[in-house]
């Protein structure tokens, strides 16, 4: 079977891939567990060098990866540049760790006692659409630089740029089964990289309804998974906070990328005497955003990935919103910016992760209803929080449940810190130094004297 794959600003078709069935999916796990012996011994040197020169080749590339992504995702020209260089980045920050992987020696009586690091084996990255080659870099780099081989399969809508790196890789010369890019349907592929007794790791990044679906089935074999899945992220903006700065930046905190971005703060709870002002201001911004061409540098906001994905964001928009931009007629999966504000807060738009350029304006009353508003959600991801008082900004850091806050800023995402989700925004952490020991396994050896 083959899925045309579209452009979604123009909807032209870019390509036909072919999407690999259960039994190709069988066969590159075959592929994988044979190459994975002779690149675990591969000298911790030699590995890092390998990774070191994937990583400059992307850079070569950088500006042809970003083009097939704003071809294949719609993602305005900048922001693809910049997940292009996130993928050198990540490549060149493994790329130390072989060298460093270091395992210990713990004083025992009686003799020696030494714990490895050692590599799982063979890792399944399943990777979303809404960055397709940054997460798959985010599962692959550290899992390759710990001894691992990897098999990414790429969302059924976004292989392109995947395919590409795989290219890149084999060219910067790891040995052929090390990191293999499979194409296929979730149901399929996907299911079957999870279900396969030789695949040890499974790294998942998507929607939390099928998260959980994983875990269970990776539970049978105890086999280890990490997750990444949704969120509904709060930004917490006090009265005190720099209002004019906070509603600057709000809405970029939760349009980039269309607002296909996990980490959107997508409600944003303003403290009652300033929320009319608030208002005001972020309605200002948001309309100034343009909606367009994913080629023109001016561009904000690009289509979304496909005309099912619009229909269910517009799902989404029942009532009058506070505000709505505009966007493209014609051709494309466009949807404008939207601020939407609340009568209750049972409404599907406030407490469903839509994953599009739709945000909540809620008001709020002191530093305990803040608290409890943005953790009444399941899921637990990131969030900011607006506020001049270092006090109350460390007080409510510390009470909300997310993995990735920020003060006075929407930053969240940095390859060398850690990344992840509390409660059903995920399972586990990705990026920063700790990523690693999430791709091997502590192995402690007692010698005698
Ligand atoms: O995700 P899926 P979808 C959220 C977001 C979005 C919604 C649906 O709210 O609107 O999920 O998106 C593969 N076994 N996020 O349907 O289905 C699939 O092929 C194994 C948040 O695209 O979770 C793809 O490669 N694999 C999110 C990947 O899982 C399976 C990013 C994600 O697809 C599978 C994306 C199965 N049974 C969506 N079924 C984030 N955390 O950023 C599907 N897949």
């Amino acid at each position: 079977m083959t899925m045309k794959i579209i452009n979604p600003a123009t909807e032209t078709v870019l390509a036909d891939v072919e999407l690999a069935d259960v039994a190709e999916t069988d066969r590159a796990v075959e592929r994988a567990r044979k190459a994975f012996p002779a690149w675990r011994e591969v000298s911790p040197g030699d590995r890092a060098r390998l990774l070191r020169r994937f990583a400059d080749l992307v850079d070569r590339h950088g500006e042809e990866l970003a083009e097939l992504e704003l071809a294949n995702s719609g993602h305005p020209i900048g922001n693809a540049r910049w997940e292009a260089g996130n993928v050198r980045d990540v490549l060149h920050f493994y790329a130390g760790a072989p060298e460093r992987n270091h395992g210990k020696q713990i004083p025992v009586p009686g003799g020696v006692d030494i714990t490895f690091a050692e590599p799982l084996g063979v890792v399944g990255v399943i990777v979303p659409w809404n960055f397709p080659m940054v997460i798959m870099t985010w599962g692959a780099a550290p899992a390759l630089a710990a001894g691992n081989t990897v098999i990414v399969k790429p969302a059924e809508w976004t292989p392109l740029t995947a395919l590409r790196l795989a290219e890149l890789a084999l060219e910067a010369g790891l040995p052929e089964g090390v990191l293999q890019v499979l194409p296929g349907a979730g149901e399929v592929a996907g299911a079957r990289l999870v279900e396969h007794p030789g695949v040890n790791k499974i790294v998942f990044t998507g929607s939390t309804e099928v998260g959980k679906r994983i875990a269970a089935q990776a539970a049978e074999q105890v086999k280890r998974v990490t997750l990444e899945l949704g969120g509904k992220s709060a930004n917490v903006v006090f009265a005190d906070a720099d209002i004019e700065r906070a509603a600057a930046t709000a809405p970029s905190a939760v349009f980039d990328n269309s607002g296909q971005d996990c980490c959107a703060r997508s409600r944003i709870l303003v403290e009652r005497p300033v929320f009319e002002e608030f208002l005001d201001r972020l309605v200002a911004t948001v309309g100034g955003l343009v909606v367009g061409d994913p080629r023109d540098p001016g561009t904000a906001l690009g289509p979304l990935i496909s005309a099912e994905h619009r229909d269910r964001v517009a799902s989404f928009v029942t009532g009058t919103p506070r505000f709505q931009g505009t966007c493209p007629d014609g051709k494309g999966f466009w949807f404008p910016p939207t601020v939407l504000t609340h009568e209750s807060l049972d409404e599907r738009a406030y407490t469903e992760e839509i994953f599009g350029p739709v945000v909540s304006v809620v008001p709020f009353e002191g530093e305990a209803e803040a608290v409890q508003i943005a953790n009444d959600t399941r899921y637990g991801l990131s969030g900011s929080i607006w506020t001049r008082d270092v006090g109350r900004a460390l007080r409510v850091a510390r009470a909300i449940e997310a993995g990735n806050l920020s003060v006075n800023s929407h930053s969240s995402v940095r390859y060398w810190t850690p990344f992840g989700g509390f409660k059903q925004s995920g399972l586990g952490r990705e990026l920063g130094p700790d990523a690693l020991a999430a791709f091997t396994e502590t192995k402690n050896v007692f010698i005698a004297h």
